[in-house]
C-alpha cells in the first residue's frame, strides 16, 4: 500500500525548500506564494527512496492562518514530516501541528532540523536535543536545504518509519472514498479533482457519487503524480478526471465515495480527545477529511460528544476529527458516523466496543448498520432489518397489552404502521388475519355482553321482517358473523331467520314472475314500504338482485338457489358461542 507524508512545521522554517530538495518540485506554484514567500495551498511532490520505493509528499502551509490548510494536508497521511529551523528552534504551530497530528491519529513520521548550513555547529546540536525531547520517538536528522546535506539520510530515515508502517486494511476490501483537495479544469479533460484516496480504488469508468450533495460523476481517468493509471489503491495521491459534474460544482472538503457505502450526515457521535476543556454547547469548527464545518458540541458524559454539524459530511466509524475555534481544542474519533440526535451516554459506551446490539435501539436497516461500520451480530434480523432483541420484546410487551386490552368481540389490533412492521411481526408471535394481529388461536367473544346480544337477538325475534335499530355497530358485526343477524344499513337490522324468509320470498316470486317490484315485494312480506325498500338494496348489494326498469330482476349466478352467505363480511376470527 502506497504511504503518504505529510509536512508539518511553523511558518518559514523551511518545509517548501526540503520538499524541493528532496524531491525536485516546487510545490509553491502560485504567483502569491512566489510573491510573498510563504504557502498558501497543498502541494504535493512524489518522493523516491534509494531503495526504489515511492512516497507521496503533502506540503503544508505554516501560517497559522491556514492551519485550516494544514489539517485538510495532513488527514489521510501515515507519516509526518516535522520540520524545524535549527536557528529557532520549536515555535506556536510546531507545536499545534504536532498536536493536530496527533489527534489525526498520525504517530509515525521523522523530524527535519533544517537550516543546518545557517548555524553553528553547538546550536545544530541544541537543536536536534530539542526535537529529540519534542518528539520521542521518531528518529531526529539535520539537513540542509540550502547546500544539500543530510537529505540522504533523512530519505533513509523516512524509508525506515514507513517500514514500520502496520499494514493498513487491504485496499479492495473497503469501498472507495477520496476526500477533495483541489479542484481545477483542464482544456480537452475537464473537471479534475485531486485527493488521497482513503480507502478502495478508483478507475476509469467508475461511477462515484460526489457528497455531501449527491451528484453523481463518472470517472473518465485517472493520475497518479501526473502518470496515467489504469486505477490508484488507496493511500495514494490521485487526481481523477470527471464527467458529469461542472467544476463550479465541486470543491474542496467533498467526498468522491463509492455509492452508497458512506452516511450522509449531519451528527457525529465520538469519544474526545481534549487538549483544552470543551464546553457543552460551544460552537467549533470540525475538520473531517479536507473540510471543515461549523458544529455545537453536545456533551455526552465526560468522555464524549455529539458533533452536531451545520453541513452534512459522509464519515465512517474510526474516522479522526479535528476541533478548532481560534485554536486547536481537540479531536474526536468517530463511533457513529450517523447516530440518532438523542444523548445516550450508554449508547455511546457501547459504540466505542462496536457492539451493536446494544447500540442499535431502534429498528435499522441493516445496510445503515454496515453505513455506521457496526456488525449485526447479536442482532435479530429480517427481510433486510435489524432489531435489538430487547427492543422486539418491549414492542411486544406493548401489543400484549394492548391486546389484552382490545374488545373481546375483535380481539385484534391494527400492525404497527411503519416500514418495519412487514418484517417484525412474524418475530411477535402473534397472528395476523386479515389486516390485524390477534394472539394466537383467540376467537372473539361476546364476554360481559352476552345478556346484550340475548335481549338484542330476542326483539329481532319479535319484531321480524321490521328492521330493527342496532346502535352497537361491534356488536351487530359480531352477531352477523356468527349468523344471528343480518345488518341491512342505516344502523338497522333482522334477523338471520326473516332475512332468509324475505330472500325466499323474492327468489320465488322472480323466478315465477321473471322481476319483482318495490310494491310486489312489500305485499308479499305484508310489511310496509320503507323496510322492503331497505331489504332489496341489502339484496341488490348481496348481488342476489339487479335492477332493472321498475322493478328487479334476479343476477345470473343468484338464480341456482344457494345459501349465499352476507357478502360485506369482514374477514374475522372464527366465531365462538
Ligand atoms: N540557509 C537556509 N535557508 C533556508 C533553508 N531552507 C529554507 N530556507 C529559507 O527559509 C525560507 C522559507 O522556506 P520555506 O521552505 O518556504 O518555508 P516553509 O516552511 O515552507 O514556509 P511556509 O510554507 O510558509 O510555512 C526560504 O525562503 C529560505 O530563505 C536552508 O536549508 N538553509
Ligand atoms: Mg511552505
Amino acid at each position: 500500500m502506497p504511504l503518504t507524508v505529510g509536512t508539518a512545521g511553523h511558518i518559514d522554517h523551511g518545509k517548501t525548500w526540503l520538499v524541493k530538495a528532496l524531491t525536485g518540485k516546487d510545490t509553491d506554484r502560485l504567483p502569491e506564494e512566489r510573491r510573498r514567500g510563504i504557502s498558501i495551498a497543498l502541494g504535493y511532490a512524489p518522493l523516491e527512496l534509494s531503495d526504489g520505493r515511492r512516497l507521496s509528499l503533502v506540503d503544508v502551509p505554516g501560517h497559522e492562518r491556514f492551519v485550516r490548510t494544514m489539517v485538510a494536508g495532513a488527514t489521510g497521511i501515515d507519516l509526518f514530516l516535522l520540520v524545524i529551523d535549527a536557528g529557532e528552534g520549536a515555535r506556536p504551530q510546531t507545536y499545534e501541528h504536532l498536536a493536530i497530528l496527533r489527534l489525526l491519529g498520525v504517530e509515525r513520521g521523522v523530524v527535519a532540523v533544517t537550516k543546518a548550513d545557517a548555524v553553528d555547529a553547538e546550536t545544530l546540536e541544541l537543536a536536534v536535543e530539542e526535537a529529540r525531547e519534542l518528539v520521542p520517538g521518531a528518529e531526529v536528522v539535520a539537513v540542509s536545504a540550502k547546500v544539500g546535506t543530510g537529505l540522504d539520510e533523512l530519505r533513509d530515515a523516512l524509508g525506515r518509519a514507513a517500514s514500520a508502517m502496520p499494514r493498513g486494511q487491504a485496499p479492495d476490501v473497503a469501498a472507495t472514498r477520496m476526500y477533495v483537495d483541489r479542484v481545477f479544469s483542464l482544456s480537452g479533460i475537464g473537471t479534475v479533482a485531486t485527493g488521497t484516496l482513503w480507502s478502495g480504488s478508483v478507475g476509469a469508468g467508475d461511477v462515484l457519487r460526489v457528497e455531501p450533495r449527491g451528484l453523481e460523476a463518472r470517472v473518465r481517468s485517472v493520475q497518479v503524480h501526473d502518470e496515467a493509471v489504469e486505477r490508484a489503491d488507496a493511500g495514494q495521491r490521485v487526481a481523477v478526471a470527471l464527467t458529469g459534474v461542472e467544476r463550479t460544482s465541486l470543491r474542496r472538503g467533498d467526498a468522491l465515495v463509492a455509492p452508497g457505502a458512506f452516511p450522509r450526515s449531519f451528527r457525529l457521535d465520538v469519544s474526545l480527545d481534549e487538549l483544552a476543556p470543551i464546553r457543552d454547547g460551544s460552537r467549533v469548527t470540525v475538520h473531517h477529511g479536507t473540510s471543515s464545518v461549523a458544529a455545537r458540541v453536545a456533551r455526552i458524559g465526560e468522555h464524549h460528544a455529539q458533533l452536531r454539524l451545520d453541513r452534512a459530511v459522509v464519515a465512517a466509524r474510526g474516522d479522526r476529527v479535528v476541533l478548532r475555534s481560534g485554536t486547536t481544542l481537540g479531536g474526536g474519533l468517530v463511533l457513529d458516523p450517523a447516530p440518532p440526535r438523542s444523548r445516550d451516554e450508554a449508547r455511546l459506551a457501547a459504540a466505542e466496543s462496536g457492539d451493536a446490539s446494544s447500540v442499535v435501539h431502534e429498528p435499522v436497516r441493516e445496510s445503515a448498520l454496515a453505513l455506521r461500520g457496526l456488525s449485526a451480530e447479536g442482532l435479530v434480523r429480517a427481510e433486510g432489518w435489524a432489531f435489538s432483541q430487547t427492543w422486539l420484546d418491549s414492542l411486544a410487551d406493548g401489543l400484549r397489552a394492548r391486546l389484552a386490552g382490545a374488545d373481546p368481540l375483535d380481539p385484534g389490533i391494527p400492525p404497527p404502521a411503519d416500514a418495519w412492521a412487514a418484517a417484525v411481526v412474524p418475530l411477535l408471535g402473534l397472528e395476523r388475519r386479515g389486516a390485524k394481529l390477534y394472539r394466537p388461536g383467540v376467537a372473539a367473544a361476546l364476554g360481559e355482553r352476552e345478556r346484550e346480544a340475548e335481549q338484542l337477538t330476542a326483539r329481532l325475534e319479535e319484531a321480524g321482517l321490521e328492521p330493527t335499530p342496532v346502535p352497537d355497530a361491534q356488536l351487530a358485526a359480531f352477531l352477523e358473523r356468527r349468523g344471528d343477524l343480518v345488518r341491512i344499513g342505516d344502523g338497522l337490522a333482522v334477523s338471520r331467520e326473516a332475512y332468509d324468509r324475505a330472500r325466499e320470498v323474492l327468489v320465488e316470486e322472480c323466478t315465477r314472475a321473471g322481476a319483482i317490484t318495490l310494491a310486489r315485494f312489500r305485499d308479499l312480506l305484508g310489511i310496509s314500504r320503507r323496510p322492503a325498500q331497505v331489504l332489496l338494496e341489502r339484496f341488490d348489494a348481496d348481488g342476489l338482485t339487479r335492477r332493472l326498469g321498475e322493478g328487479r330482476v334476479l343476477r345470473r349466478q343468484a338464480r341456482e338457489p344457494t345459501a349465499a352467505a352476507p357478502a360485506d363480511v369482514p374477514p374475522a376470527p372464527p366465531a365462538a358461542r
